[in-house]
């Protein structure tokens, strides 16, 4: 298989032109199923299992199940600063860095996936309440130097669970776990 396609199993997000209040649904929705089916897609995996590259050179399980919590932990805060701020601007993070620090490596799987339901517990609840003119706020992101609209971060995030969730599910497939 090509590095690309097992990089980016669901394809590299394409920020929408303009979505509508059914997609917005629909993202919320995503959002608010993921740790689920994250729980679904490594429970019963060994330890020996979990420690699998998705790919050559890529994360192991184990780190995507913990990285997805640090993502969307910046992704909800980022949601708070721009909805108590004029145009806020976010504080970037070393993904990478921040997925060899012992809270990432050491911790148990179980731990992570109880973060991601209860951070998405909350998320969810201030993602419905929203109002309409909410949608439409921006903060501005640093390193590209542009405004993003709290819509196109919902629909970011929502391919960002399905683009990591992918990547377990991709390698469970070709390994036949
Ligand atoms: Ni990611």
């Amino acid at each position: 298989m090509q590095l690309e396609t097992l990089r980016y199993p669901i394809g590299k997000f394409s920020p929408p032109q303009q979505i509508s209040p059914e997609e917005r649904q629909h993202h919320i929705a995503e959002i608010e199923s993921l740790p689920q089916k994250m729980r679904q897609a490594v429970e019963n995996l060994s330890d020996a299992q979990l420690d699998t590259p998705y790919r050559e050179g890529g994360w192991t399980i184990r780190q995507v199940v913990h990285h997805v919590p640090d993502s969307h932990l910046n992704g909800y805060i980022r949601f708070k600063w721009t909805l108590t701020e004029e145009q806020p601007t976010i504080k970037l993070y070393y993904e990478d860095r921040w997925a060899t620090l012992s809270d990432a490596q050491d911790t148990p799987p179980e731990v992570s996936l109880r973060l991601l339901e209860a951070l998405h517990q909350r998320w969810v609840i201030l993602l419905k309440n929203m109002q309409e003119e909410d949608w439409a706020k921006t903060f501005m992101h640093p390193e590209q130097g542009r405004l993003v609209r709290l819509d196109t971060a919902l629909a970011l995030y929502a391919w960002h669970g399905k683009h990591h969730l992918a990547h377990i599910q991709s390698l469970k497939d070709r390994r036949g776990w």
